[in-house]
C-alpha cells in the first residue's frame, strides 16, 4: 500500500520525577484524547516533484522526538497523538486525500489540530480537510514562508511549490491569503504579480527583520474578516543556522524569536476577533539534512506554542 495510516507510537523521554509533579516534560502529556491534537503527514513526494532535497518524510518522527523533551508549560493539558499518514514514493494526490479525511475527522473531535509535515504539499491536504469540516466558512490562510508557493502545477502535477495555487483554484472567490516572511530573491516576478492579482497580502522578510511588529496590522485585518484562521509554517523561513535541515535553507531568514512572536500574534488575534485557529501545520523539516537536531528543535518550539497557546 503506497498510502497508509500508521497508528501512534508510545512517547518516551527524560524523567525528572524526583523533582515532583511540576517537573513534567511534554512526552508525559501525549495521550489518545485532548482538546489539542497532533497528526503526522510523512510525505516528501511534493519536495521530490519540486526537485528539492528529499527527507521530509522523516519529519513527523523527528518533530515528536524534539517535542518530547521540552519542559511542560504551567497550563499543559494532555494532547492526542493521532499517528501518521504515510506516503510512499510519488503517491501525492492519494496522500493528500487521505490526509484530508483524517484532518476532517480530527477537527470534529479536537479544538485545534497541528499537522506535522511533510513537505509543503501538506498544506493542500490540510486545506481539503478544513473545507470538508467547515464548509461555507471564510478561511483566512496565513503562511509563514520565504516562498509564495503559488506556482502553477506543471507536467509533474502538484508539488510542494503549488499548494496555495491549488487552494485558489478550489475557491477563487473565497481565497484570502497572507504570506509573511517572503524573500524577494526566492520568488519570481511572475509569482509576485500573481499574488497581487489574486489579492494576496505580503509582508517581506526585511520588514519583519527591521520590526517584528511589521505584520501586526495585516494579521489583525485577516482575523477580523475571517471565520477561521489556518496557519501554515514553512520552516525554510528561518535563517540557515536555525533551520539547516530544510529542502531550501535561507541565507537571510526571519529569526526564530520573530517567528515565535508572529505565532503568538496570530493566536491572540484569533481570540480577540472571535474567530478560531482550528488548524495549523508545520512543514519542510528534513531530518537527514539537519545538524545536531537544531531544525527539529526550532520547529518543535513553534509546535509547543501552538499546542498550548
Ligand atoms: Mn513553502
Amino acid at each position: 500500500m503506497p498510502v497508509t495510516h500508521i497508528p501512534p507510537q508510545p512517547w518516551t523521554g527524560r524523567d525528572d520525577s524526583e523533582d515532583g509533579e511540576k517537573a513534567k516534560r511534554l512526552w508525559q502529556f501525549a495521550s489518545d484524547s485532548g482538546s489539542r491534537a497532533l497528526l503526522g503527514f510523512a510525505s516528501e513526494a511534493g519536495v521530490a516533484r519540486n526537485k528539492g532535497r528529499v527527507g521530509a518524510r522523516q519529519g513527523p518522527q523527528a518533530l515528536r522526538k524534539a517535542l518530547a523533551g521540552f519542559a511542560a508549560p504551567a497550563n499543559a493539558q494532555p494532547f492526542a497523538d493521532l499517528g501518521d499518514v504515510d506516503v510512499e514514493g510519488d503517491d501525492l494526490e492519494a496522500g493528500q486525500a487521505m490526509l484530508g479525511q483524517h484532518v476532517a475527522r480530527a477537527l470534529a473531535e479536537h479544538d485545534r489540530l497541528i499537522v506535522l509535515g511533510g513537505g509543503h504539499e501538506t498544506a493542500f491536504g490540510s486545506y481539503l480537510g478544513l473545507c470538508e469540516h467547515f464548509p461555507d466558512q471564510h478561511i483566512g490562510i496565513i503562511n509563514l514562508d520565504a516562498h509564495l508557493d503559488l506556482r502553477t502545477p506543471g507536467a509533474a502535477g502538484p508539488s510542494s511549490g503549488t499548494p496555495f495555487n491549488q487552494m485558489r483554484q478550489a475557491d477563487p472567490d473565497g481565497f484570502d491569503y497572507l504570506c509573511l516572511g517572503l524573500a524577494e530573491e526566492s520568488n519570481t516576478m511572475a509569482l509576485i504579480e500573481r499574488a497581487a492579482d489574486w489579492g494576496a497580502r505580503i509582508v517581506m522578510d526585511h520588514d519583519l527583520i527591521a520590526d517584528k511588529g511589521a505584520a501586526d496590522g495585516e494579521i489583525q485585518a485577516i482575523a477580523r474578516r475571517s471565520d477561521i484562521l489556518y496557519l501554515t509554517i514553512d520552516i525554510d523561513l528561518l535563517p540557515h543556522y536555525q533551520a539547516p535541515g530544510v529542502s531550501a535553507p535561507a541565507a537571510r531568514g526571519v529569526s526564530l524569536a520573530v517567528v515565535e512572536y508572529l505565532v503568538e500574534t496570530v493566536i491572540s488575534a484569533a481570540d480577540s476577533h472571535g474567530c478560531t485557529l482550528p488548524l495549523a501545520d508545520i512543514v519542510e523539516l528534513s531530518p537527514p539534512h539537519d545538524r545536531n537536531g537544531m531544525t527539529a528543535r526550532s520547529a518543535a518550539l513553534l509546535v509547543r506554542r501552538m499546542l498550548f497557546g
